[in-house]
């Protein structure tokens, strides 16, 4: 008999939300609980697509708008058979970020529609549950300057916002909005009280495909 699957679990939100710390914290505890987990991240910036994306971010390179926006889109598709393989030995996979940053981040751009955004992702591995690390451009505000790669300026992670709010409405995809101005502690702890109900009803299932 086929051993259970593990979950996709993603972390979601605007720069500075805090979305890094907390996947570390969530695989620690998953891990401490005896669940087989592992993090990972998108952009993956390790790959030969991943070093293109990188100098473009960096603003080493200037790359067309929908040229980076496949290149992204390339990058989550490359890991794709490994998340499925990682899945269906067991491990949950903790994901920093994924097709949904991809479509809020370039559809915050002029011109850009959110079904053309969502096309090149159709079909990866559906993720299980997608945590929203929720917080105001007030609250961001409050968290210091922002750095000083593309896409950090407080106008386009406005927009970015709105376009995750847009993104939430899908009820195809269980979204779950935390309030990301709590407590590291508390917010962790909320976090993984969602993860363990998802990884309990990922565990029978099989493994879907995003937007299908
Ligand atoms: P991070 O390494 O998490 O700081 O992400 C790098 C930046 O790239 C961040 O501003 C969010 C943005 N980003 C992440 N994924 C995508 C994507 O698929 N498409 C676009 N256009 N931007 C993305
Ligand atoms: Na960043
Ligand atoms: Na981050």
């Amino acid at each position: 008999m086929m051993g259970r699957r593990g979950a996709l679990i993603i972390l979601e939100g605007v720069d500075r939300a805090g979305k890094t710390t907390q996947c570390k914290k969530l695989v620690q505890a998953l891990q401490k609980n005896g669940r087989p987990a592992e993090m990972m991240r998108f952009p993956d910036r390790t790959t030969m697509i991943g070093q293109m994306i990188s100098s473009y971010l960096e603003k080493k390179t200037n790359l067309e708008d929908h040229t980076v926006h496949l290149l992204f889109s390339a990058n989550r598709w490359e890991l794709a058979p490994l998340i499925k393989k990682k899945l269906q030995q067991g491990v949950t996979l903790v994901v920093d970020r994924y097709a949904f940053s991809g479509v809020a981040f370039t559809s915050a751009k002029p011109g850009f529609c959110l079904e053309w955004c969502r096309n090149p992702d159709v079909g990866l591995p559906k993720p299980d549950l997608v945590l929203f690390l929720q917080l105001s451009p007030a609250e961001a505000a409050k968290r210091g300057q922002f750095g000083v790669e593309r896409y950090e300026t407080s106008d386009f992670q406005q927009t970015v916002q709105h376009r995750f709010n847009q993104l939430m409405k899908d009820p195809s995809l269980n979204w779950q909005v935390m309030d990301a101005t709590k407590g590291m502690e508390d917010l962790h702890q909320e976090i993984l009280r969602q993860s363990e109900a998802a990884i309990a009803e990922a565990e029978s299932q099989p493994i879907k495909e995003l937007w299908k």
